[in-house]
This record gives C-alpha cells, structure tokens and sequence, in this order.
C-alpha cells in the first residue's frame, strides 16, 4: 500500500488525537516550491506542503509515485534539472550520499537547472563531504544552498512535527519558514554547512544505540523466563521513559517491525557517524560495536524493515 495512505491514516489518526489542530494559521510562501524524492519521508513532508497552500512541484525517479501527489494538488516536472527551472526554492529528501549526487550532477540534474538567486535545500541524511561538494557546486551556479536534515521518522513526517537542522545560507532558512512551519515543529539555525549533517549523525548514532540495548534487554528478559511487557511497564514508569522505548518496545513484543526507521538507514549513519568520529579522533567502542549487529542484521534480510528489527538478529 502506498505512501499517501499511509498519510492519509496519520491525519486521520491526528484529527481523532486530541489538542492536535491542524496548522492553519501558516501563511504560505508565494515562492514557486519544488520536491525532489516521494520516499517515505518525502511523501509527507510534501503532502504537508500541499495541505497548507503552497504551490508545489515534484520529481521522483520512480515517476509512478508522483500521480497521487499531482492528484492531490502539485505540478510534476519531467527532469530534476526543469524542476529546479520551474522553481525558486527546490528541497530534496532521497535515501543516500549516492542519491544526492544521483540527483545534483547527474544528467539533467538540479546543477544543470540552477542559476542566479535559486535556492536549493537538501532535507537527507549524507556525509559531510557529500553535502559540502553539493553546497559548492550549487553556489558555483550562482544558487545558494542550506541543508536541512531532519530528526524524526515518517510519523513526524506524516504528521507535520518533524525538528529540523538546517545550515548554511540564512537568507534561504528564512524565505523556508512557512515550508518549515509545515514540515515540522522547530527549526534551528546551525551556523556552516556540514552542522547539520554532523548534529543529525550524533542524534542517529546516539538513537540506535538505545535501540540496540533495548533489544538486548528486552532478549535477556525473555531469555531470563520475564514477562517482556512487565520490562517494558516498568520502563515506561521511570527515567528511561521514552516514545522511542515505548514505540520500539511494542513493535518487539508484537513482533511487526513496518519501517518507521528503515535499519538500512540506521546501519547507514552509524557509518557516516564512524567516519565523522575518525576524522575527530573520537574513540566510538560501544557504537562500533552496535554498527556490527545492524550489519548483521542487515545481512540477515532486515535492511528494509524499521531498525527495532535488530531485534530479531539479537534474539535467534
Ligand atoms: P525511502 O522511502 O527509501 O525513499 C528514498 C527516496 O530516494 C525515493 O524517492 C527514491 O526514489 C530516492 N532515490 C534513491 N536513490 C535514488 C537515485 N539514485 N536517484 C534519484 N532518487 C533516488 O527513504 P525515506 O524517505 O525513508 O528516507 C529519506 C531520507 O531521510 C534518508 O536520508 C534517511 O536517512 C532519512 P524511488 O522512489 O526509489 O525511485
């Protein structure tokens, strides 16, 4: 099923949840915006731009996935390079360094379509170096450039409340604030370009880690002949409280792990983090270790179920 019913599940969901209003009182941008990526993430993000009055066009390499969105209200351009053309602000949301530089030199990409004043803002998670190179090559064509990873997975994204880390060009953070104000729920400034990809690793390496000593526990409990939801009661009860043990700690007991965070993407960032960790000469024993079992778990066929499903490589 796709990712606008997945959407369209969530806002119904939220209207139900109570003190949740929907944003209305965001006065849109008359910039021409453009989306580049109807991922999981995008698909929200993007749909959320639509809800709250902007004029949007979008790109996906997989096309198909733009119909529901144009159905819903945006324009589609034919290539990345027309849609960064066609726009004055271009975001993009794609899985990885390789899909950035995919979309930024590739043929007919945004380096091809950029020119004078345009701003591009990429919203992945990718390397340092990755993310530096898009900002020089789109500054050398005149355009300007700010990052801006998110934290949060799809049902922030879904629901408007992602928290975003941006850097680079002010002046970009500031004509994004509408766009923001619907994508998410806060929006910090960082300073330089590579802040905002450095921060969101420290948050990735620091989250899959919890995950991973969750799912130990939660293995040790079982393996013990414990109740896992008494473990999981009396977590919730104390300090250690938290939506991601209570979230993950569900998805263990009842063994469904859909892709909030998928583990592809969290073994990613532990290795982006462990590159970034080299570089600093920070020593990283505990999350080095933790990289290995979501490799493994990876190899075990769990890449594109959510990351709690580390779970099932820890408890064989
Ligand atoms: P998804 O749901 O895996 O979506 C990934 C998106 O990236 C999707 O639109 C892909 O297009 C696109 N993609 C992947 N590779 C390429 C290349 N080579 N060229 C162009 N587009 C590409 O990821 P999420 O939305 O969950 O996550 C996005 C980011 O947020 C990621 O950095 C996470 O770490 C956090 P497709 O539809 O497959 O054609």
């Amino acid at each position: 099923f796709s990712s606008l019913s997945l959407y369209n599940s969530f806002q119904a969901h939220l209207s139900e949840k109570a003190g949740s209003a929907p944003k209305t009182d965001i006065k849109p941008t008359d910039k021409r915006v453009g989306f580049i990526g109807l991922g999981l993430m995008g698909t929200g993000m993007v749909m959320n731009l639509i809800k709250t009055g902007h004029q949007v066009t979008v790109w996906n390499r997989t096309a198909e996935k733009c119909e529901e969105i144009v159905k819903a209200g945006a324009d589609k351009a034919e290539t990345v390079a027309d849609l960064v053309k066609q726009c004055d602000i271009t975001f993009s949301m794609v899985s990885d360094s390789e899909a950035l530089r995919a979309i930024v030199y590739g043929e007919n990409g945004a380096a091809a379509g950029m020119s004078e004043g345009k701003a591009f803002v990429d919203m992945s998670t990718v390397d340092i170096g990755t993310i530096t190179g898009v900002e020089a090559a789109i500054s050398s064509r005149g355009g300007r450039f700010l990052e801006a990873p998110v934290s949060g997975s799809v049902s922030p994204a879904m629901e408007g409340s992602l928290i975003i880390l941006a850097a680079g060009c002010k002046e970009v953070f500031d004509e994004c604030e509408s766009c923001f104000q619907a994508m998410g729920k806060k929006a910090f400034f960082l300073g330089d370009v590579g802040n905002g990809a450095r921060i969101k690793l420290v948050l990735n390496l620091i989250c899959g880690n919890i995950m991973c000593g969750l799912a130990e526990g939660m293995a040790l409990a079982e393996k013990a002949g414990l109740n896992q939801g008494t473990l999981l009661e009396v977590l919730n009860l104390g300090s250690m409280a938290s939506p991601l043990v209570c979230g993950k700690g569900n998805a263990i007991i009842a063994g469904k792990f859909p892709p909030a965070f998928p583990l592809k993407y969290q073994q990613k960032d532990f290795r982006l983090a462990l590159a970034m960790a080299d570089q600093v000469e920070q020593p990283l024993p505990v999350s080095a270790a933790a990289h290995e079992v979501y490799k493994r778990a990876k190899n075990h066929g769990f890449g594109d179920s959510d990351m709690s499903a580390v779970y099932r490589s820890i408890n064989k």
